[in-house]
């Protein structure tokens, strides 16, 4: 049952029961993404003003100059998931390997696993465009002790028990899922709560926008190409709109509350793509499955994708049902092998 304007907190312990394994943990996980996500957000809106701005000097694992507010939050999100006897092991995009996470009380084992994005789309952050927070939780599979990549980390996206992003923008928002839709809650910045503002969000079976880089035109394999095209074309409810703001949480976020599609495709320069499957694509994609969209790699549901190592990327085609349908179409009429 969701009630507009009602705080996250009370959402969380009213809905609590709807989840499968009501311990009351995963709520207090949530709990803690939302204060790190305060504390992130009030970083965002000063960065203007506070010497935050330019790359900390360092590069992370994907060869990306980390902006110091990409270090700031990965250590908000960091710190807010551990010692709450809840998280066994936490992997960054910021960090090369996963952070294995030991219970104080050697009779308690923290179930979950945590996967996060800590600040996509950073490179928007010095010309005040939206950035946002993705993050993916599973429970752990190997029962007791240090997690194990591959058993614990490296599940396929179905299993996630919740997802969700924040995004830092006009207003700084959380859209999660626990597996019983989608719901997103607004910051009331004067007083520091969220409020229900997006109560069961449902993509639109049917968009006008595509989201892509058009810059790779030239390097897309030819399906994404006439896919391309035929948004273009002259016909029907078409040409669509083009609307890219170059920040996944922004761009998914448009296309789940007016209907769209958002594609990073691969492409003779990025044989993969770019986009992350654990922490990127994978929560994501659970989150348009729960709002009644598709998420796929252009063959298969990113869902079901078997994960073969930490910071793997997917091509990645996501939003509206029928318009991910209509690129698979062209993409294995073009390629019908993946
Ligand atoms: P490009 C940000 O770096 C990001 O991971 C997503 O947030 C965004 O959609 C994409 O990459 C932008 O990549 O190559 O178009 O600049």
């Amino acid at each position: 049952m969701t009630k507009k304007n009602q705080t996250l907190g009370e959402f969380i312990i009213e809905n609590q029961t709807s989840f499968q394994y009501s311990t009351g943990e995963l709520s207090k996980l949530i709990n803690a993404i939302r204060l790190a996500a305060k504390v992130v957000n009030h970083e965002v809106s000063k960065a203007g003003l506070v010497d935050i701005l330019g790359a900390a000097g360092d590069t992370n694992i994907q060869g990306e100059d980390q902006q110091k507010l990409d270090v700031l939050a990965n250590e908000k999100f960091i710190q807010a998931l551990t010692n709450r006897e809840i998280v066994c092991g936490i992997a960054s995009e910021e960090e090369d390997e996963f952070i294995s996470i030991n219970s104080n009380d050697k009779n308690h084992q923290n179930k979950y696993v945590v996967l996060i994005d800590p600040l996509d789309g950073s490179s928007n952050i010095d010309v005040n465009v939206s950035v946002g927070t993705i993050f993916s939780i599973y429970r752990r599979v190997t029962p007791i002790g240090t997690p194990v990549q591959l058993e614990d980390f490296l599940q396929p996206g179905r299993n996630q028990v919740a997802a969700g992003y924040i995004i830092y923008g006009t207003s700084t928002m959380i859209v999660y899922s626990t597996g019983d839709g989608v719901n997103g809650f607004t910051l009331n910045p004067a007083i520091g709560s969220y409020y229900l503002s997006n109560p069961d969000i449902k993509i639109p079976e049917d968009g006008k926008i595509y989201s892509v880089n058009e810059g790779h035109y030239v390097h897309f394999h030819q399906g994404v190409k006439d896919y391309i095209k035929y948004c273009q074309k002259e016909e029907g409810d078409r040409p669509y709109t083009s609307r890219y703001i170059g920040s996944l949480a922004s761009d998914f976020h448009r296309n789940m509350i007016k209907g769209g599609i958002y594609m990073y495709p691969k492409s003779s320069k990025q044989e993969e793509g770019k986009l992350r499957l654990l922490y990127e694509c994978n929560p994501m994609a659970f989150l348009a499955e729960q709002a009644g969209g598709k998420a796929s790699d252009g063959y298969m549901p990113i869902l079901d994708i078997q994960p073969k190592e930490l910071h793997q990327r997917v091509p990645f085609f996501c939003g509206s049902k029928n318009m991910v349908d209509k690129v698979e179409e062209f993409i294995q009429k073009a390629n019908p092998k993946q």
